[in-house]
């Protein structure tokens, strides 16, 4: 954040721009995750103090980015696309690293964490060709996104991940079962925003809603609660332990 950042005037939100309205606050809630998740770190089992600090990096660079959209927003009262799609080529990623993490206890391999990164960028790249590069195929590009994000739900819930939780057991399966609910239920946010802010046949059915107001509600949703639950796992998990230990 420059020094011409901070001297910019402060311009008014107008009480019905939610769009603007929702990056603010959106910028706040992840400054306030991240400074939570990275405070809290060190009164973790060691085992389990990567997990938060990634659950703090994925909020933390999306406090950045919001930051940056929230600016773009105010300045060109346009969609900020390119900022949106780098914040999520890298926290999303970093979601994938997180189910990999919690499975490494039952003898999860790199190559599951590889293949579910993997599938994520091909999902995001496709998502932006298809609304920033080619928004005429906008439907085809997303339809493909689609696919992919369909085999990470495959994966994580039918899949070598489930095996792995169901290996693991305890709390990490049931902390394995709460994180698939979100890519199940609060990815599927996205494709939502997509449909009510890129032209095709489902213009009618999500017309009315602004994407950018979806998108950051999927973000808070999904940012902060993700990490929640990985925090409430490291929780349960360290003190389990320090328990065994007095015992
Ligand atoms: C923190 C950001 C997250 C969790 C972003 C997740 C984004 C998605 C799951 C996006 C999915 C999309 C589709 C499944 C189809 C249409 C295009 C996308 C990229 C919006």
């Amino acid at each position: 954040m420059n020094l011409l950042l901070l001297s910019t005037a402060l311009d008014k939100i107008a009480s019905d721009d939610y769009v603007a309205f929702t990056f603010f606050v959106g910028a706040m809630a992840m400054m306030a995750a991240a400074a939570f998740f990275f405070l809290s770190m060190n009164s973790f089992d060691r085992k389990w103090r990567t997990s938060i600090l990634v659950s703090g990096l994925i909020t933390f660079i999306a406090a950045v980015h919001y930051w940056y959209m929230r600016d773009y927003w105010q300045a060109n009262a346009e969609s900020p696309t390119f900022f949106r799609y780098v914040d999520w080529v890298l926290t999303v990623p970093l979601m994938c690293v997180e189910f990999f993490l919690i499975l490494k206890v039952a003898g999860a391999k790199k190559s599951l964490m590889w293949r579910l990164i993997f599938l994520s960028v091909v999902m995001l790249v496709t998502g932006y060709i298809g609304e920033a590069v080619d928004r005429d195929n906008a439907w085809l590009w997303g339809l493909i996104s689609g696919a992919a994000y369909f085999v990470i739900v495959y994966d994580i819930w039918l899949g070598s991940a489930k095996k792995l939780a169901v290996k693991a057991g305890g709390a990490v399966l049931s902390a394995h079962k709460t994180l698939c609910w979100f890519v199940l239920v609060g990815w599927a946010i996205y494709p939502i925003g997509y449909m009510a802010g890129t032209p095709g046949w489902y213009e009618g059915i999500f017309g009315g809603l602004s994407l950018d107001v979806v998108y950051n509600l999927g973000d808070a949703i999904n940012k902060i609660g993700f990490g929640l639950v990985v925090y409430n796992l490291a929780t349960i998990a360290s003190n389990t332990k320090s328990l065994e230990e007095t015992a």
